[in-house]
């Protein structure tokens, strides 16, 4: 009978090693560190296979030849680490795991309740309902590792195939903890040859590779917090005499003094760097000249105090050069390029440090300051909006206006935007001012709607805010403060931002056009996209560029222009808007050609809101 019953039980006993096996690997794969491991391939054993119990211990080399339990499944943790496991040659080393340690072989007890060599551990084992035993010796690296222990409820469950089936699991196991173990080596030899690549083996200090990497972490952060920083070059030291009179060592040591002394003085928010034999630099990650003048002030103060080695006083003479973000540079390279530069200038001034001077240096101080003030401009509502009409030709009607920006600055007066829109971009404020455009313009659009006139404004979107991910939030939360219909609203985007990253611009577009807003390409012409790309974009007009319809009714070459635009935007089912008519002349000509909306000097400037009325009263326009 027993026979009979066993190979009845053959093929559900080896569905669950195969369980075991499969479960196995995927633990293997997904595994990060081997504790993990040993616990997930226990757990697999137990509540995927449906063994009793699961047990992993690593054979020490310690003079009891002790066995570590190292995780399990399906044992009471008492009783688990009380079984004081040995793999010595001695009675409590006999039993099945032990065994398998000491001789590298599989271990089975088919019958605790008769198995001589569980004596020890019988009466704990039938308590807890296990009636057979297999341990499996783990091979790690060609050596022994331990011991992977299963359990079942029934006599005789471990046969020669499962036993196969699980060797292989062991075998695995085995194999998955050589693997992280490989790993984890890979990891820290790699960590090693960055920190030999990435510092100054005198100092320790991070070398040139590392400071060009930590500038441009610095330049993302200042310009994601839109403030200044500053890049301090010094040349601190260097004497050939030093090197000539106290040997190679000596000036060494003097090289290290110089490193402390820098680091103290710059403080853990300043990062030092050793770049060179006699040179260093500090990186200040936030401020501005002002701040990095006195920052090397000090580090000159802090290096004036004479350095003693061998019973010598030496002068660790330095100077230093400074090159600021964004005013000097916005890249890595240029504010190195600068910073050195400036080092070369300080050499010869007269108090040892100098802010970069280049051809540029006054233009660029004014820009610093100027994006300093637009930030503040922004949250103190120094920005207005101008309006310039728009006219469609065929009836003679006004049909909507473009919102301009200025900056009403205190000191230097009305301000157009192409004196910061630029800057804007370049320093990420283009995402408040836009914002702030938003808002204005939907104020200004809500007035004219309670007096009852329902024509669109358009808002101009730059390149940066196609790539903005709360643009569309943004949009969706001040169209709903302001109870705005969808049509309200039309966004002007230049060909050219949407030449910089037509795919994201396309996304950005589809969204846009989802909330039924209407779109409009802004300077149409000089953005080189393809006619391909321009049929898939959901816009509903083109605007062309005010370069060829300024020129049209003198320059044959740009009337040619024109007249195929208002064609090719016509053959796309679109409406052709002309910007910069400066004349009668030329509105008429683009009558004559089918343009369909006209805007320009010759109709009006861009003029507040409140002159909005009187201008509509007194213009031939209605
Ligand atoms: O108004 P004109 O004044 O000088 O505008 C100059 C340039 O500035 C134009 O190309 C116009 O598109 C751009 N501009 C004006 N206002 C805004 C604005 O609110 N946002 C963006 N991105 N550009 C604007
Ligand atoms: O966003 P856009 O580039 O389209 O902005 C229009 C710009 O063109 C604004 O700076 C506006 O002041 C300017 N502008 C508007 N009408 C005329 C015009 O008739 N002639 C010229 N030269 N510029 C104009
Ligand atoms: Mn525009």
């Amino acid at each position: 009978m027993p026979v009979q019953a066993s190979v009845e039980q053959e093929p559900g006993f080896l569905n669950r090693a195969l369980r075991t096996l499969s479960g196995c690997n995927r633990a293997l794969l997904r595994a990060t560190d081997e504790t993990a491991l040993y616990q997930e391939i226990c757990r697999v054993v137990v509540e995927q296979a449906g063994y009793r119990f699961a047990w992993v211990g690593r054979a020490e080399h310690d003079p009891g030849k002790s066995i570590t339990h190292l995780a399990q499944t399906g044992l009471d943790l008492d009783y688990a680490s009380s079984l004081r496991l040995t793999w010595a040659n001695a009675e409590l080393g006999r039993g099945p795991a032990g065994t398998a340690i000491r001789t590298g072989k599989i271990c089975i007890s088919h019958d605790v309740q008769s198995d001589p060599a569980l004596g020890p551990w019988r009466e704990g084992a039938l308590e807890r309902g296990i009636a057979s035993l297999l341990s499996l010796p783990l091979w790690v690296e060609e050596e022994i590792f331990g011991s992977f222990d299963i359990g079942a409820l029934e006599p005789n469950a471990f046969g020669a195939q499962e036993v196969e089936l699980l060797s292989q699991a062991a075998e695995d196991l085995g194999f998955g903890i050589a693997t992280l173990r490989t790993r984890t080596r890979a990891a820290e030899a790699e960590a090693t040859i960055k920190r030999m690549a990435y510092s100054d083996a005198l100092t320790g200090l991070p070398n040139r590779v590392r400071l060009r990497e930590l500038l441009e972490e610095a330049i993302v952060a200042a310009k994601q917090e839109r403030r200044p920083l500053g890049l301090l070059q010094l040349e601190v030291g260097r004497s050939r005499e030093i090197n000539e009179v106290l040997g190679y060592h000596e000036a060494d040591r003097l090289q290290q003094e110089i490193a402390n002394r820098l680091v103290q003085t710059a403080g853990a928010a300043n990062p030092v760097a050793r770049v060179g034999e006699c040179e260093f630099a500090v990186l200040m990650p936030s401020g501005g000249a002002e701040q990095a003048s006195q920052l090397a002030q000090r580090i000159l103060v802090a290096l004036d105090e004479p350095i003693e080695l061998s019973g010598l006083f030496l002068d660790a003479r330095a100077s230093i050069g400074i090159a600021l973000y964004p005013g000097h540079g916005t890249d890595p390279e240029a504010l190195i390029r600068r910073g050195s530069i400036a080092l070369e200038q300080a050499k010869r001034s007269s108090t040892g440090y100098a802010l970069f001077k280049g051809g540029l240096d006054l233009e660029c101080a004014q820009r610093m300051a100027l994006m300093g003030d637009l930030r503040r401009a922004i949250e103190h509502n120094e920005l207005l909006l101008h309006y310039q009409p728009k006219l469609q030709i065929a009836t003679n009607k006004v049909c909507g206006s473009e919102a301009l920006v200025r900056w009403q600055h205190p000191q230097h007066g009305l301000i157009a935007p192409d004196q910061f829109i630029k800057l804007a971009e370049s320093t990420g404020l283009i995402t408040p001012l836009t914002y702030w455009v938003l808002d204005a313009a939907l104020a200004q659009r809500y007035a004219w709607h309670e007096e009852g006139i329902e024509r669109p404004v358009s808002v101009n979107l730059s390149a940066r805010d196609l790539r903005d991910p709360k643009l569309l939030e943004r949009i969706n939360g001040s169209f709903a403060t302001w109870g705005a219909q969808s049509d309200w609203i039309e966004f002007e985007l230049t060909e050219s931002a949407l030449m910089e990253d037509p795919v994201t611009a396309m996304e950005t577009l589809v969204r846009l056009k989802n909330l039924d807003a209407q779109l409009a390409i802004d300077d149409f012409g000089t953005g080189y996209s393809s006619l391909a790309y321009l049929q898939q974009l959901p816009v509903d007009s083109l605007k062309i560029d005010q370069s060829f319809v300024t020129r049209m009714t003198c320059d044959d070459g740009s009337a040619k222009i024109v007249h195929s635009i208002i064609e090719l935007a016509h053959n796309l089912d679109l409406t052709v808007v002309a910007e910069g008519v400066e004349d009668q002349a030329t509105l008429t000509q683009l009558g004559r050609l089918g343009c369909d909306i006209a805007q320009g000097y010759t109709i009006s400037r861009p003029i507040p809101a409140e002159q909005f009325r009187d201008w509509e009263a007194h213009s031939t326009w209605h």
